[in-house]
């Protein structure tokens, strides 16, 4: 009988080396990393609060470490294998979200581990689009890039026989996953050499640069890791004298007291060398390093408010400075409670609940109706905020949008496509906001049983 390693322990490994190939591979995202670090290491002496919430909830030692990246693939084919490939690490599809709408052509799904404990251990996901090469409006083209596909194997025969070893065995021994990690690692490599001539790139090019990236290429290269910050802002405004071109603006919503969701920035993407079929010279721009800071899961009331504000801002920011932008967000979400208690009267936002010490004491409560917010008063439960894990469509698209160049934000006819998405996928995707509300269910009715109160 073999051993197998935990697909968590796979997960860990494999992040740990696809941050060292990218950190070889593109020196500045190095600096990023420092400059996180130093940024971290100056908000957590400021604010020792801080500092020790994150120590009691084991967050410390693994705040350096990668909290996402991203890769666009060409076909369902390799959709549906990255989905098995994904799968070894514990890491299913979840969420689905539309691009096209903000003048991207494709679509994705965040490949995460989704129980609390894996979360804790690694959170590593791997943000994943599809091409849509329907909305390639000249079918010459359309078919010409579908050619090129249908051409390419983005992996190598060793991940397809442990990818197929992994579903037969339920999991890889320890040696199995050292070759996976090595072997998948090459599926996420950059390539200096297209496959295709400079002509064929700059047509598709012209139709959209990310059609070029994700067609002209070996393999789906990742095009950025992503470590999460304590202090977003100060992290934007340091990065040009760290020699880093920040975009813009931050994306999602303001600073607040009670962090919401996800912010992100990230420096843009560099222009790389590259050799085309013919031995052309040219040059691909594809590859950044981003941030974020994450906030409180939203409930689907929260995020409708969330949505509708970010609406409401978006005609007063465009253009603006981030400065500016910051401070238009902040008038405008002024209209979002910032305290927790009121987050959740409200039904805004999902907690984890816990209880106390004080409620482990007290024992059984006599009442049969309590309200929870009473019993958080009296000290006999804990709320703590349950952290979003996904992500947003509009920031996702800012992202794009400032690591392809050029505004180049006119929307595509096509519309959201979650059934075709999930045909290639092979697989339906997980509703993230069902994750959620089970996650706080299931820590409520536990916290009150343990009162002697009939779950609500
Ligand atoms: C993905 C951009 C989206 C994020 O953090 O929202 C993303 C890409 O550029 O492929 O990574
Ligand atoms: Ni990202």
């Amino acid at each position: 009988m073999t051993t197998l390693v935990s697909h968590h322990e796979i997960r860990d490994r494999f992040s740990k080396a696809m941050s060292a190939m990218y950190q070889d591979e593109v020196p500045q995202y190095e600096t990023l990393l420092d400059l996180v670090a130093e940024v971290n290491r100056e908000t957590l002496e400021r604010d020792p609060e801080l500092a020790e919430r994150l120590a009691t909830h084991d967050e410390l030692n693994r705040l350096g470490v990668e909290r996402h990246g991203a890769i666009r693939v060409g076909s369902a084919e390799e959709l549906a294998m990255l989905r098995r490939l994904f799968a070894v690490m514990g890491m299913v599809p979840v969420g689905y979200y539309d691009l096209s709408e903000a003048g991207v052509p494709v679509h994705s799904t965040a490949f995460r581990p989704i129980d609390d404990e894996a979360l804790a251990r690694n959170p590593f996901r791997v943000f994943t689009s599809l091409l849509r090469l329907e909305l390639i409006e000249s079918p010459e083209l359309r078919e010409r890039a579908a050619g090129i596909l249908a051409a390419r194997d983005i992996f190598t025969s060793g991940a397809r026989e442990l990818i197929a070893l992994n579903e037969t065995q339920g999991g890889l021994s320890d040696e199995q996953a050292e070759r996976f990690v090595k072997e998948a690692l090459e599926t996420f490599r950059w390539h200096r050499d297209a496959t295709v001539d400079l002509d064929t790139y700059e047509a598709l090019h012209a139709e959209h640069r990310l059609i070029a990236d994700v067609v002209c290429f070996r393999g789906p290269h990742i095009n950025h890791l992503t470590p999460r910050t304590l202090d977003i802002d100060e992290v934007q405004r340091r990065m040009p004298a760290a020699g880093m071109n920040p975009k813009e603006v931050i994306e999602g919503p303001p600073r607040r007291a009670c962090p919401i969701l996800l912010r992100q920035t990230s420096f843009k993407a560099l222009e790389e060398p590259i050799r085309f079929a013919g031995d052309r010279q040219g040059t691909h721009t594809a590859r950044f390093g981003e941030i974020e800071q994450r906030g409180v899961a939203l409930t689907a009331k929260g995020r409708a408010l969330y949505d509708r504000l970010l609406g409401e801002s978006r005609r007063r920011t465009a253009g603006l400075t981030n400065e500016a932008h910051q401070r238009v967000l902040a008038e405008v979400f002024a209209d979002f409670p910032d305290t927790e208690a009121e987050l959740r009267r409200q039904g805004l936002a999902f907690f984890e609940y816990r209880t106390t010490e004080a409620g482990r004491e007290a024992g059984a409560i006599a009442e049969t109706e309590v309200e929870v917010e009473r019993l958080i008063e009296q000290g006999l439960i804990t709320a703590r905020p349950i952290t979003y894990e996904d992500f947003l469509p509009v920031s996702a698209a800012g992202i794009f949008q400032s690591n392809l160049g050029g505004d180049g934000s006119e929307a595509y006819a096509g519309h959201a496509n979650r059934e075709a998405f999930e045909e290639a996928l092979g697989a339906p995707v997980t509703d993230e906001l069902t994750l959620y509300a089970e996650r706080e269910r299931s820590s409520l009715d536990a916290a009150l049983t343990s009162l002697g109160i009939p779950p609500v």
